[in-house]
């Protein structure tokens, strides 16, 4: 819903990337804001993004609400760590972060880490050797190596889900969020064979939460992976 601070967050988004993350989040927490939807790869498909964004990369954030500190951000984790921290510094039971003084704190910040570090890492390689390579140029060999990486490690995710709907203090937040998307873009890469059956009930939960199905609506027309 437009307002008049919706101009004051911004982000640049591209369907299914990494920038879902953070509309995802914000969309979670209710907060105005403007999105600027680009066909993927943004640094080849628009004039000028890289003058933004010297990374051409997606997501790109701004947050203009303190006109004497813009923020300037290019992590998805880092924005939703961000959003929470800054816009949701509250005792609401239901609040997408954890606090220091939980027991979950150091879990918390594992699995925000371990959502690009570990899992999106060997997701990367099979996105640029398998499904976006020219036919003549693929490296079928390294998009299986890291295929079969990819599957090793959801070890750990796998055990820590073992009776629990949620990955940190039995609610849901920011973790799942950066967790939810790794999972996501590995049904985008036709990798869901690797899930075990914890792992698929816990995206089917998350893909259900409303906040996950306006923000996936977003860019559609724009979708890299439709053949
Ligand atoms: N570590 C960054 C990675 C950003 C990134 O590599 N985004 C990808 C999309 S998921 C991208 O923009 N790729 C296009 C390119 O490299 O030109 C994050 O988590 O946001």
């Amino acid at each position: 819903m437009a307002s008049k601070t919706a101009d004051k967050l911004k982000l640049w988004h591209c369907y299914n990337s990494r920038s879902l993350r953070v509309l995802w989040a914000l969309e979670e927490l209710g907060l105005d804001y403007t999105v600027e939807t680009m066909p993927f790869p943004p640094r080849y498909t628009v004039e000028g993004y890289k003058a933004l964004n010297s990374l051409g990369t997606v997501p790109y954030f701004i947050d203009s609400s303190d006109t004497d500190n813009e923020i300037h951000m290019t992590e998805s984790v880092a924005i939703c760590h961000y959003l929470g921290e800054k816009y949701q510094h509250n005792n609401e039971p239901s609040r997408l972060i954890i606090s220091t003084t939980e027991a979950d704190y150091g879990n918390y910040l594992n699995w925000l880490y371990h959502s690009d570090a570990t899992l999106t890492f060997p997701q990367t390689l099979v996105l640029r050797y398998r499904e976006f390579a020219a036919k003549d140029c693929q490296q079928a060999q390294t998009a299986e190596d890291y295929d079969n990486w990819f599957a090793a490690r959801l070890t750990r995710l796998n055990e820590h889900l073992i009776g629990r709907d949620y990955l940190c203090e039995n609610r849901f937040t920011m973790a799942d969020i950066a967790i939810g998307f790794a999972l996501h873009l590995a049904t985008l890469l036709n990798l869901e064979h690797h899930f075990s059956p914890h792992i698929a009930a816990y995206l089917a939960r998350l893909k259900q939460r409303p906040a996950f199905q306006r923000a996936q609506a977003i860019g559609k027309a724009f979708d890299p992976f439709s053949k």
